[in-house]
């Protein structure tokens, strides 16, 4: 199995979920400006051009972090990555996957835009973003995790999205929960390894 990926970026979700699901990949990286890996080109891969891409050992390629977690999830059930097909609790964690794809990561895509300018990035992040994190750190007051006490792959998303403020120049180090939860993530294994095989932690 190969994970296509960019140190930094958002492949890290998925990566966080192979090492919880003590399933064994290679990395290739990804370079964004010309669209190659040490193997060629990566339009052959996926034609979006994007990571992550999770290459299956029968040459499957799935593609969307939100769904090569629930991908990782549902083929390692022994690991308990996501409630059981139907439950409350299922939904839950859908509403948690969907939220980071749709409205975090999304929202920080536009603070990295190279097209966009400073002033509109400032006004988008106090529109956006900042409630984003208001949202986020009022429901890890009460929850350790997305879900609540347990770990799910929607944890390994919101993670991996959280990363990312003081890299478009917006401070988070006033969210309690936030903090607390970041700090509670970075103790897990597949976190460390994670970050460590990315570069982002010695
Ligand atoms: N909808 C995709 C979006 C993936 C995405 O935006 N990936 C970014 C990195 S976080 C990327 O590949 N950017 C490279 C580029 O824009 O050239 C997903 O959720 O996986």
């Amino acid at each position: 199995m190969k994970l296509y990926h960019s140190a930094g970026s958002c492949g890290l979700a998925s990566q966080i979920g192979l090492w919880e699901a003590e399933q064994s990949f290679n990395l290739v990286a990804v370079d964004f400006k010309t669209k190659t890996t040490a193997e060629g080109d990566y339009r052959q891969v996926t034609p979006k051009g994007l990571v992550p891409a999770l290459k299956l050992d029968d040459g499957d390629v799935i593609t969307e972090d939100a769904v090569i977690l629930q991908w990782i999830a549902d083929h390692n059930t022994d690991h308990n990555l996501l409630p059981p097909f139907g439950s409350r609790q299922r939904y839950e964690a859908l509403e948690g996957l969907n939220f980071v794809a749709t409205d975090l990561h999304k929202n920080f895509a536009v603070m990295f835009s190279p097209v966009v300018d400073p002033e509109t990035k400032a006004k988008f992040a106090e529109k956006s973003l900042i409630g984003n994190f208001e949202y986020v750190d009022r429901h890890l007051s009460t929850h350790d995790y997305v879900l609540g006490e347990k770990f799910s792959v929607a944890d390994a998303y919101l993670y991996n999205v959280l990363c990312w403020p003081e890299r478009v120049g917006l401070g988070i180090s006033g969210y309690a929960s936030i903090r607390d939860f970041m700090a509670r993530m970075e103790q897990r294994p597949s976190v460390r390894a994670s970050s460590k095989a990315e570069g982002l932690l010695s």
